[in-house]
């Protein structure tokens, strides 16, 4: 009987430990006291006292969000062709020009092509460029009726009658909520984007499809997950951007949503050519600080999507205070470059707080190299931005992209581009 008992104990047990990973903590009272790693000390202990020892940190706390948290970007040794597929001068009845470009990544005969969908205005050699993923084809961003849609792998999704992992015309304009382009193109921005599956497939496929195959290195636990390789795909995107010449490559914004926000922080970690980071509602693994346990959790947001991060991240499954970083480190790494971080208050599973605490622990870096970190250490009411190098908002509402988080980063974007309002 004893035997039987301590046999059902064991079988259960990976149950039990699975199950805590998926319990969300919602209550204040219960995040645990916690020390975050300080963002000015070295590894060894010694303090960072000048912009010059700052190079030397940010490389540690690179080195460690690479090999612990996204995953090490292989050598590539393919090739990319971008080509015009489709220009049009008078885009939504004149205020936009708009260009379809595609991208052939090349290793051999693996190729993975990914489509880049550009409005610009008129005047638009100094126009700084939103640069933004997209979740479901470039044709959800918009209701001009020729705009391509992807024919690589698409989520299947009801509201836009997907069920067989293919794109079709239902999903045209079914996400422009998320996408103001007539506003935002009015106020003297271009927006770029790209369906994020082009680069890599959204789901646990043991890195077979998507711009992974093209690579040949074999894999680690330090290897790289898909949210690194959007934000590699992100830089390519960045490398064409510096050939067009309709195109000012040193006003580009990275924006993002979600674990596409995940990915826009991250890409503009490691790629500094990127002049701005927008942050919406990241969360778990973005901007939200992982030792608060608070909503979705280290544990929990590796069981559902084992693909987005490197096999060494599940170390920290249910041990977030074992983590050599925090994501505060993260923002970091952006500095001095703007960086802009939105919560929505019913998003409680990207924990809010976290992500604005994130904010006052990054400061003292912005600070170091001369700029003005967040302004205030207290978090803000409901829609009252605070805006220094780094900005914040909360705003009512679900997890989504609004018109209101819009006009937030396109008033932050005008200040520091110095567009006229
Ligand atoms: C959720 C995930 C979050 C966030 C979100 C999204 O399921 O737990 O981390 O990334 O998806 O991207 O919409």
């Amino acid at each position: 009987m004893q035997k039987l008992v301590t046999f059902l104990f064991f079988l259960v047990l990976p149950w039990i430990s699975n199950a805590q990973q998926f319990v969300a903590n919602y209550d204040e009272a219960k995040v645990p006291v916690f020390t975050l790693p300080d963002v000015l000390v070295f590894n060894n202990g010694t303090l960072v006292k000048t912009k010059k020892d700052w190079d030397r940190r940010r490389n540690e706390i690179y080195t460690i969000f690479e090999k612990e948290v996204f995953g090490v970007v292989p050598e590539w040794k393919g090739n990319v062709k971008s080509t015009i597929v489709s220009q049009k001068a008078d885009a939504f009845g004149g205020i936009a020009k708009r260009k379809e470009v595609r991208l052939d990544f090349m290793n051999g005969d693996r190729k993975v092509s990914v489509m880049v969908l550009i409005y610009l205005p008129q005047n638009s050699k100094n126009a700084p460029v939103f640069l933004s993923y997209n979740f479901d084809g470039n044709h959800t961003t918009t209701l001009e009726p020729d705009v391509l849609m992807p024919d690589s792998w698409v989520a299947n999704n009801k509201t836009f009658g997907i069920e067989d992992n293919r794109a079709n015309e239902k999903g045209r304009g079914a996400a422009v909520s998320r996408w103001p382009i007539i506003e935002i193109v009015s106020r003297g921005f271009g927006v770029a984007t790209v369906y994020y599956g082009d680069i890599d497939p959204d789901f646990d496929d043991g890195f077979k499809n998507g711009i992974q195959k093209l690579f040949d290195s074999k894999r680690d636990s330090t290897s790289w997950g898909s949210i690194a390789a959007w934000s590699w795909g992100l830089s390519r995107v960045m490398d064409y951007i510096e050939t067009d010449k309709d195109m000012n490559a040193e006003r580009v914004i990275m924006m993002g949503h979600s674990r596409l926000g995940k990915t826009s922080l991250w890409a503009g970690a490691s790629d500094e050519r990127f002049a701005m980071v927008v942050s919406n509602n990241s969360g778990c693994g973005g901007a939200a600080l992982s030792r608060r346990k608070f909503g979705e959790t280290v544990g929990r947001i590796n069981t559902a999507f084992p693909h987005w991060f490197c096999d060494n991240y599940k170390k920290y499954n249910l041990k977030e205070e074992l983590m050599p970083v925090d994501q505060h480190e993260l923002l970091a790494l952006i500095a001095p470059r703007p960086v802009y971080v939105a919560s929505a208050a019913e998003d409680l599973w990207a924990d809010p707080k976290g992500e604005f605490l994130s904010c006052v622990f990054a400061s003292p870096v912005y600070e170091l190299l001369g700029m003005k970190g967040l302004p205030s250490n207290v978090m803000p009411a409901l829609s009252s931005p605070l805006a220094g190098t780094i900005a914040y908002h909360i705003r009512p509402g679900k997890h989504d992209v609004t018109p209101y988080d819009w006009q937030c980063y396109m008033d932050f974007a005008a200040d520091y581009f110095k567009l006229k309002k």
